[in-house]
């Protein structure tokens, strides 16, 4: 049987987010926007609230939510700003090898601080040369006896310059390829370690995303997660977990821009009425409601495979690709209700259409999903 009802705890989880959204995220979105002063404070309350840690297990000292709780949450934080629940999805997509990989040791350690107090971590895959071809890795990490010696660069990282810690993908045996690419757990206190300038994007500004050069950066070989050459599957595998979250604040930007151009729409007077009254308004209203509705279904069935602990490397793939292009879309559509108003910084909009954007770039370009879904659909050609 399907049932699409949540339950008690998930309407509670749901409510509460929404509040959070409503009271912290949405009064500062606009100044974040700006990027020229970090979200701490909200960022704090995130903490206090079990946000940054809702993934992490209740043995381990964090809220222990399942994948389906974390989609309704994260739509509502997307709701609310976009570019600060970059920063929580961005811990979180980190904290994933740790969960999915780590051994019993290495979970109490790694998790141990991010559990006592607000901190953040930082995922190390993309470079220069490794954007959607995420296996031609380049940075290295030479075992040296107790320790791997890691050399590299690596561009794009959220949170890069905020993070206690990173997990970082680099060769140990660069002969072997993308089998020789391993993800190694680097505390952000290793002598080494060159944050570059911060990156002026055109959205989520409320996000940090920075270069990071590492620089003979020696970490102990017992932050090795997995086994060696086990990193490229590590992070197709942490990323078949974490893009339905894109989905999900796809659906959290689409559902927002809905939500205002309806408001606007019902007081906007032009041609003696309410131009929600006008069959096009009214049309696309509709469009852009179906459009919503189909995105979350699939980000919830995504989400709700994982819970179920099936494959759902294509359904998470379908509903980042799928709410991410949403978001877009619903945005651009929102916007052009909004008319010239819609253009200018005092309206939401232009700040939604920015942040839409990025959905389809991260976590794998949305190319790199229609790939991922598509070989998965045509299976082996004879
Ligand atoms: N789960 C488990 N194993 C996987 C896997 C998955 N989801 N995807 C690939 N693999 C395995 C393959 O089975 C293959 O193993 P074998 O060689 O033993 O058969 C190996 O990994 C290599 O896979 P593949 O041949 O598919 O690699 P490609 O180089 O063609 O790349 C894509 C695969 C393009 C899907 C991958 O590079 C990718 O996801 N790129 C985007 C990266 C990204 O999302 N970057 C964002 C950074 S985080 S913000």
């Amino acid at each position: 049987m399907i049932d699409f009802s949540l339950n008690d705890e998930q309407k509670a989880l749901q409510e509460m987010a929404r509040e959070f959204a409503l009271k912290e995220m949405r009064p500062n979105a606009a100044r974040y926007d700006k990027g020229d002063a970090a979200p701490d404070e909200v960022m704090r309350k995130a903490f206090e609230a079990g946000f940054l840690t809702c993934n992490i297990p209740a043995e381990y000292g964090g809220g222990g939510l399942g994948n389906l709780d974390t989609a309704i949450i994260s739509e509502e934080l997307a709701w609310g700003c976009a570019g600060m629940f970059t920063s929580m999805m961005a811990c979180s997509l980190a904290l994933t090898p740790i969960l999915l990989f780590g051994t019993d040791e290495q979970k109490k350690k790694f998790f141990a601080p991010f559990v006592r107090e607000k901190n953040f971590a930082a995922f190390c895959l993309t470079e220069r040369e490794a954007g959607s071809d995420a296996g031609a890795t380049k940075t290295r990490a030479l075992r040296e006896g107790d320790h791997y010696v890691i050399n590299g660069s690596k561009c794009f990282i959220t949170n890069g310059g905020i993070s206690s810690l990173y997990v970082v993908f680099a060769l140990t045996d660069p002969d072997k390829g993308i089998r020789g690419v391993s993800a190694i757990v680097v505390p952000r206190d290793s002598p080494g370690i060159v944050i570059g300038k911060e990156e002026d994007k055109l959205g989520h500004r409320a996000s940090n995303t920075v270069e990071m050069t590492f620089e003979d950066v020696r970490v102990p070989a017992g932050n090795l997660l997995a086994k060696e050459g086990m990193g490229f599957i590590v992070a197709m595998k942490t990323l078949d977990k974490t893009r339905a979250s894109v989905g999900a604040a796809g659906v959290g930007i689409a559902r927002a821009a809905l939500e205002h151009a309806v408001e606007y729409a019902k007081t906007r007077i032009q041609f003696g009425k309410p131009i929600a009254l006008l069959q096009n308004t009214a049309f696309q209203v509709a469009q852009m409601a179906m459009e919503v509705n189909a995105a979350r279904h699939l980000v919830w069935h995504a989400a709700w495979l994982m819970d179920q602990g099936k494959p759902c490397g294509k359904e998470s793939a379908m509903a980042k690709c799928f709410g991410s292009d949403v978001a877009m879309k619903t945005t651009v559509e929102a916007l052009q209700i909004f008319g010239g108003y819609g253009y200018m910084k005092d309206y939401p909009m232009e700040k939604l259409m920015r942040d839409a954007k990025l959905l389809q770039i991260y976590e794998g370009t949305n190319e790199i999903q229609r790939l991922v879904i598509s070989r998965e659909v045509i299976g082996p050609i004879k």
